[in-house]
């Protein structure tokens, strides 16, 4: 069942719109300084950003509760700005500095906040469904009535413990919701090549509420992962929610010849007619929720803010010589 909302009929108010625009501006803001930090060799690694993806991120983590939790996945920057991670913090851990989340020592692949509920992000494909799974089990025991938002990438799909868990989850009706980024590729291969059948069958084979979204459209993820979160808080059971979607930019940072495996067509096709960001601020003027000028301004602050955070950082210490075999685990 794929989700449709009607662009003439607004689902929420004004203020959860601009809250939703604010957010995805962040997102993309940020990445945007990623991109910059790394070509300017100031960022040791490697980044995967999140660009183009980012109305799935915001729109679940607004149907969510401060205290609910989050997994994220390789392509994490966007889920943790979405559940309320500081700018200024994220910039020091992909910089290395003491200030960071994880001290400098994580990177962006592993940045974990747990005051916003978030688990942490994870390198390994797959990986985080266990810890989300688990997350939601807990919260089913302890009856704080809290939520799981388990995300990953479509190729994620051949991974084993994903089922594992998934059956589980139906079993014993946890509130865990399995949130596949379909972006179409699993770093240089077309998913079809890689992931047979239907994707939600997946999820209706294990007894699970299964849908699909355009995840470019904010209100629409918003909307569903409304009522799939409420369903799974009640105690309804957990479900599988399809976001299909697109990576503006490389697989990381460095992938910027990519005319091997997708066009220069494809990519701009998404980026000039369907665009997440662009669509919410269209909606919101043709509505009268907000003129351009303030969605100007909103832009204009956010990247203020993110400029600063970027000084913050790039300021800041590294972690002492002599811290470096602490909160490290192998
Ligand atoms: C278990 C495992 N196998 C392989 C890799 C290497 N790898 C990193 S990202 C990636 C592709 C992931 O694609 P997808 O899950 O669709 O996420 P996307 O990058 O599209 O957001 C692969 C194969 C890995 N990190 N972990």
């Amino acid at each position: 069942m794929t989700t449709l909302v009607d662009s003439k009929t607004s689902p929420f108010e004004a203020g959860t719109a601009l809250r939703m625009y604010r957010r995805m501006m962040m997102i993309r803001v940020f990445e945007e300084h990623v991109n910059d930090l790394y070509t300017r060799a100031l960022m040791p690694g490697l980044a995967h950003l999140y660009v183009g993806e980012e109305a799935v991120a915001v729109g679940i983590c607004e149907a969510l509760r401060r205290d609910d939790y989050i997994t994220s996945t390789h392509r994490g920057h966007g889920h943790c700005l979405a559940k309320g991670a500081s700018p200024d913090r994220m910039f020091a851990e992909l910089l290395g500095k003491e200030a960071g989340y994880c001290k400098g020592k994580g990177g962006s692949m592993h940045i974990a906040d747990p005051d916003t509920g978030n688990l942490g992000a994870n390198a390994i494909v797959g990986g985080s469904a266990g810890i989300a799974t688990g997350a939601a089990f807990a919260a089913q025991r302890l009856k704080n009535n809290r939520v799981a938002v388990c995300f990953f990438g479509e190729g994620a799909l051949g991974q084993g413990v994903l089922y594992e868990v998934m059956n589980m989850a139906s079993l014993w009706k946890l509130p865990v919701i399995y949130v596949c980024e379909n972006n179409m590729y699993n770093e240089y291969t077309h998913y079809s090549e890689t992931t047979a059948g239907d994707i939600l069958a997946r999820g209706s084979a294990f007894g699970m509420q299964s849908e699909s979204v355009d995840g470019q459209d904010v209100r629409a993820v918003y909307a569903t992962a409304s009522r799939l979160i409420e369903r799974a808080r009640r105690g309804e059971g957990p479900a599988l929610l399809v976001c299909n979607t697109y990576r503006y930019t490389g697989h990381h940072v460095g992938d910027i010849s990519r005319d091997y495996y997708r066009s220069k067509q494809e990519e701009q096709m998404w980026k000039l007619e369907r665009d997440p960001v662009k669509r919410l601020g269209d909606w919101m003027v043709d509505l009268k929720m907000a003129d351009q000028a303030e969605l100007d301004q909103i832009h204009a602050e956010v990247k203020a803010e993110m400029e600063q955070a970027v000084q913050f950082a790039v300021a800041a210490p590294y972690p002492g010589v002599d811290k470096v075999e602490q909160d490290v685990y192998a």
